[in-house]
């Protein structure tokens, strides 16, 4: 397979997480605890994003792993609300990690990709995020974030 070498490759760095639309956090800790022996290993309410949010992973797994993201809506007219209206409770994002969300999302643009934030926002532990539209992106919606540092 020819590879583009002008796509800046560079600019991702790892399969951060998959997000799971869930109507209750603890049931959701619960399962994955009891069948998986998987902890959360972050715990964070995002107002802005209308959810409760819980990192889910092996507790010693490697720091770079990918982890299970586990969203409960704050409200029912929240994003997660509203997905889980429309599907049931199921994946609701791939995320990828980068460490220049800038430059990536210039990228994105150029190749006619549609970012649903004009400025990225806050994500968990203080990330910046924005997500590539679910119909530019093979129907997932993909995530993009730039972890603090
Ligand atoms: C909608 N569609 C999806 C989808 N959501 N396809 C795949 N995966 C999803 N999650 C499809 C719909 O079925 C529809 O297809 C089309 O996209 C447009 O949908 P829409 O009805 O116009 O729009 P909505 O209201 O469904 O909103 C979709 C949109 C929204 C992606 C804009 O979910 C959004 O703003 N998401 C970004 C924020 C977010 O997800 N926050 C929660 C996670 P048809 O064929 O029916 O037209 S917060 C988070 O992740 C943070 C904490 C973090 O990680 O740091």
């Amino acid at each position: 397979m020819d590879i583009d070498m002008n796509v800046p490759h560079e600019y991702v760095t790892a399969i951060d997480h998959v997000g799971v639309a869930v109507p209750d956090l603890d049931e959701a800790l619960a399962y994955y605890r009891d069948c998986y022996g998987m902890v959360a290993l972050h715990i964070e309410t995002n107002e802005e994003q209308g959810v409760k949010e819980a990192m889910v992973g092996l507790p010693n797994q490697h720091p770079n792993a990918a982890l299970i993201q586990v969203l409960s809506p704050l409200s029912e007219d929240s994003t997660i609300g509203k997905f889980l209206a429309k599907n049931g409770p199921g994946l609701q994002q791939l995320c990828l990690r980068t460490n220049n969300l800038d430059a990536l999302s210039e990228h994105l643009k150029a190749q006619g990709k549609r970012l649903l934030y004009p400025e990225p926002k806050k994500g968990t532990a203080g990330a910046r995020i924005n997500f590539v539209h679910p119909k530019d992106a093979g129907g997932v919606l993909l995530e993009l974030t730039e972890p603090a540092s």
